[in-house]
């Protein structure tokens, strides 16, 4: 734990020194390069290099070691945790939005999305079956769209290892700092309607999905993921099959044409390029179901603890969580002037009470202004002004505390193996000068 708090303070600092957009250590390049000379270090800089005599031959200014944002076709500013299968990260100051733009949403995918000339809407089914469905069917696009009232939602999709590159010791996965997170708006129809009119089994306990994507191996027979939601849930008002997002197709990476979205559920039950839903009479044990996939220990375990299966529960809400979304880290601001803090707060289940934010790590913590929900499931716009007393280095902490009370730890919530809903608080450097 001290070595995660320690890297993330380095990090921080290393930020607040550098002029240029933060890149997550992961992909910064601290290597050495072989012949690049003073003038052309200086020309790339834009500035002389004050002790360019104290540096070591060969080092590379950290300005300049970091690599150009990546390309991904519509996206735009993030940072990719992984190539293959594709998983990009947004930076906090990207989501300041309260609707969270398409090209500023992350990606997570298991597999190998569908090529976009798959993806043709009016040529797209949806099928619905499952030992539980009484009256299992092929819709299209088209007739879902026409049968069924449609519903435009804000919703926070977020991934239940957003935060995992805190634990210590580390979890294998994506190392996701802060951005496996978005609050965009979704339009779609309900869910618990199709299933309704399919007919819905006294027995049936669960639903199941299945997406157009492929496993990276390239086997048809396997599936990259496979998994869903108790029946409950599907049938919430909320719970909807979404053609839409901020008004057009919704990004290729994220689902088009047709994808299912859960309110405040962990990202990975909300099916793309969904083809079919299964009604299923148990559990549904699709791929990414069992073992330690999405689930939990039911009790507190210390770090490096192996969990027997058994106790292993799937994850289902997400707990309160914020983001500092202004300042970007490693700001500077004029310290005698105050400074208008914003970000966004969220509760998988309930809404967020309040939400506070410190300047002295920790110590003391003052309210922030903090705006209702758009609808059941967005996530919150706050605001907080602050003021410096004086020059020098400051980090932002920001908490939320959920209407039954919990609130974000500070440092670090309970280490499980996978590393999944770290929700300890944001911070953000700000240098008053
Ligand atoms: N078909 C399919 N659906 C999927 C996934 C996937 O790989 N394939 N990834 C899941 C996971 S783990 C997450 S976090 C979210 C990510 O959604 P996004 O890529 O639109 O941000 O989609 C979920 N739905
Ligand atoms: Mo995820």
């Amino acid at each position: 734990m001290k070595y995660a708090i320690l890297r993330r303070y380095f990090w921080i600092m290393l930020q607040a020194r550098t002029p240029s957009p933060p890149i997550p250590p992961s992909v910064s390049r601290r290597g050495f390069f072989e012949r690049l000379s003073l003038g052309s270090m200086t020309a790339a800089l834009g500035a002389e290099i004050v002790f360019a005599g104290k540096m070591p031959a060969g080092l590379i200014p950290v300005a300049l070691a970091q690599t150009a944002p990546p390309d991904i076709e519509g996206k735009d500013g993030l940072s990719i945790l992984n190539d293959r299968p594709l998983v990009a990260e947004t930076p906090a100051h990207l989501l300041n939005d309260a609707v969270t733009p398409a090209k500023h949403l992350f990606v997570r995918n298991n597999g190998l999305a569908p090529a976009p000339e798959l993806l043709d809407p009016d040529k797209w089914t949806l099928e619905i079956a499952g030992e539980s469905c009484e009256r299992p069917a092929v819709f299209t696009l088209k007739e879902l769209k026409q049968k069924f009232a449609h519903h435009t939602l804000r919703m926070v999709l977020e991934c239940a290892g957003n935060g995992r590159s805190e634990f210590t010791p580390p979890a294998t996965g994506n190392q996701w700092t802060t951005g496996g997170v978005g609050c965009p708006e979704w339009t779609g129809i309900r869910l618990g309607e199709v299933l309704r009119h399919c007919g819905i089994k006294k027995d049936a306990v669960y639903l199941g999905y299945h997406g157009a994507d492929l496993h990276l191996s390239g086997n048809p027979e396997k599936s990259a993921i496979s998994r869903g939601v108790p029946i409950q849930k599907a049938l919430e008002d909320e719970s909807l099959l979404v053609f839409a997002m901020n008004g057009a197709d919704i990004p290729w990476q994220n689902g088009h044409p047709l994808r299912l979205m859960f309110g405040g559920w962990a990202a990975s039950t909300c099916g793309k390029w969904v083809k079919k839903i299964v009604i299923r009479d148990r559990e549904h044990d699709g791929e990414k179901m069992t073992g330690n996939s999405y689930r939990m220990p039911r009790y507190p375990v210390a770090p490096g603890t192996k969990v027997p299966p058994e106790d292993m529960v799937i994850i289902e809400a997400m707990p309160v969580k914020s983001l500092v979304t202004f300042p970007k880290s490693g700001a500077t601001h004029p310290a005698g002037e105050k400074l208008a803090v914003r970000g966004h707060a969220w509760t998988g289940e309930g809404s967020v009470a309040s939400v506070e934010v410190s300047l002295d790590f920790g110590s003391t913590w003052g309210r922030a202004a903090l705006n209702a929900p758009a609808n059941r499931y967005a996530w919150q716009q706050w605001r907080a002004e602050v003021g410096f007393p004086k020059k020098g280095y400051y980090e932002i902490w920001a908490r939320a505390t959920d209407d039954q009370g919990r609130s974000q730890p500070m440092i670090l919530p309970g280490w499980n193996p996978e590393g999944y809903l770290n929700n300890s608080c944001h911070r953000v450097a700000v240098q008053a000068v």
